[in-house]
């Protein structure tokens, strides 16, 4: 099977959906908000602000989790997009989040880098939670809806929906890895999950390799008909598709470009010791992003002297994030040991050589953040895309600063102007943060403007406009 990502061209850009659209997710686009009429406001992040003007104009849904375990908060609606939000007790997100999604899925679909958990409880969780998806679906969505579900939580979501409801076109995006057959099959309950899947008209990944993977499992383990971009099995036809997901680049670009902003970059600069070198990681703590990784490179060039600690400094955003997993403690631990081990041997008074952050920052100091970054650090073992990479080009206005950009993340595929690099190879890693140190400006300036234009060219209203065209043209194949 031949697959290629989908041509930016194929669709208007926010061409407006004819048919009502259903969005579901784990979580809700919203947060609780004390100052506003009904108590909530619209997350910040891409996703949802590329959503939400299509959801806006076909009088659109979201059903979701709030994020407030034993929740049972009534429908709602938030800039004109309603909310469904889905009751999920404390025990079910041990299970049902923590447990299948988190500690079984997760790391499964990301190479297999930490082991996963099989187990029986947090399997019939997660049906039972992906069920109560299907119901309110099938209970809401208007005749002929389209139905726009999101990610390895609601795998199974498809098909039982279109059990229900088989006058709705279904769409399904994953945004991370889909793995190769070799490890797929190790899951006890791969046969569900793919059935899950084909419920679908169109299941859209974020390089050619997840598809080429599903399409290997599916062939596999059902034996279902594969042809170009398209399974047949049971009757039913499922079209599959690439969209690397992107960021809001003109929002990125304004906010990079506001006073405000330059004010906060210009004092980060002042409070690290403006040094020569600002080196940045932005990530969720997360195993799979490669922090230690980047952090024993940077020692190891201290250590080399390759880099020298009085001119070049290193800041570590490290997001909390499902701390309730053991794999992401044991994580959180090495990094901080790994900091407090560099810091100890190269720092002087008052000027650490890495900061680090366990903390979530606002959106605003983030990017004042990425504009203060002369090296940007994305060196995950395994990413669907990473968002982080795109954010950072689109706020370097300045035309200046290089991307050290791990092959392993999807990003890796559109942002080849980035300096790319096999983080699993440690010196590779270390030769690559040299180079981006040592760039010539000539050529930091014409690799920043190759990204920009990239990432500008290939933004996240163009995805969701390319996959909604893709869905509603699976729907006529259908
Ligand atoms: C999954 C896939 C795929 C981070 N720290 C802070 C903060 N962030 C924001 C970033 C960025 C987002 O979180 C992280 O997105 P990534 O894409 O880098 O990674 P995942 O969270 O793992 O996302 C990934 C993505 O889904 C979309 O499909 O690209 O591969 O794993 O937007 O800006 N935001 C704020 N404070 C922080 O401290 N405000």
């Amino acid at each position: 099977m031949k697959i290629a990502a989908d041509d930016p061209s194929s669709t208007a850009p926010g061409a407006a959906p004819i048919r009502p659209i259903v969005i579901a997710a784990n979580r809700l686009p919203v947060m609780r908000d004390n100052t506003t009429e009904n108590g909530w406001a619209p997350s910040p992040g891409g996703l949802v602000r590329a959503l939400l003007p299509m959801l806006r104009s076909s009088g659109g849904t979201w059903v979701g989790w709030t994020g407030t375990p034993d929740d049972p908060t009534e429908p709602f609606t938030v800039d004109g997009v309603d909310c469904y939000p889905i009751d999920i007790s404390a025990k079910e997100v041990e299970l049902y989040y923590e447990g299948f999604s988190n500690d079984g899925l997760w790391p499964l679909y990301h190479d297999a880098l930490r082991e996963s958990t099989y187990d029986i409880a947090q399997w019939e969780a997660y049906q039972r939670v992906n069920e109560r998806f299907a119901i309110t679906l099938a209970n809401i969505a208007p005749p002929n809806a389209i139905v726009w579900i999101h990610d390895y939580q609601l795998q199974l979501v498809p098909a039982m929906l279109r059990q229900q409801r088989p006058d709705i076109t279904i769409g399904f995006f994953l945004h991370i890895p889909f793995p190769p057959y070799e490890l797929f099959s190790r899951l006890p309950w791969r046969n569900e999950i793919i059935d899950g899947l084909l419920g679908c008209d169109l299941i859209g990944f974020q390089r050619p390799k997840g598809a080429t993977n599903f399409a290997a499992c599916a062939s596999q383990l059902r034996k279902s008909d594969i042809g170009e971009n398209v399974i047949h099995n049971a009757g039913h036809r499922t079209e599959l598709g690439v969209f690397p997901i992107s960021i809001d680049f003109a929002e990125v670009e304004e906010m990079a470009a506001g006073r405000a902003t330059r004010k906060l970059t210009s004092q980060i600069r002042t409070r690290l010791g403006d040094p020569e070198v600002i080196l940045l990681g932005v990530d969720r703590l997360d195993y799979t992003k490669g922090i230690g990784l980047r952090l024993r490179a940077f020692g190891a060039l201290l250590e080399s002297g390759e880099l020298d600690p009085e001119r070049c400094v290193m800041v570590q955003v490290a997001t909390p994030t499902r701390e309730a997993v053991e794999h992401y403690q044991d994580e959180r631990r090495e990094i901080e040991r790994l900091v407090g081990e560099i810091n100890g041997r190269f720092s002087r008074i008052g000027l650490p050589v890495i900061h680090y952050l366990y903390q979530t920052l606002s959106y605003d100091d983030l990017i004042a953040l990425y504009r203060a970054g002369d090296v940007m650090l994305v060196t995950p073992f395994r990413d669907g895309m990473n968002l982080v990479a795109k954010e950072y080009a689109a706020a370097h206005i300045d035309g200046d600063g290089v991307l050290v950009l791990s092959e392993f993340a999807g990003a890796a595929d559109e942002l080849t102007d980035a300096v790319l690099v096999n983080p699993h190879d440690d010196r590779a890693l270390q030769e690559s943060i040299v180079t981006a140190v040592e760039m010539h400006r000539h050529e930091r300036r014409a690799r920043m403007a190759g990204l920009r234009e990239q990432v500008k060219r290939m933004d996240v209203q163009g995805w969701a406009d390319r996959f909604y065209a893709a869905l509603a043209r699976a729907a006529e194949n259908q």
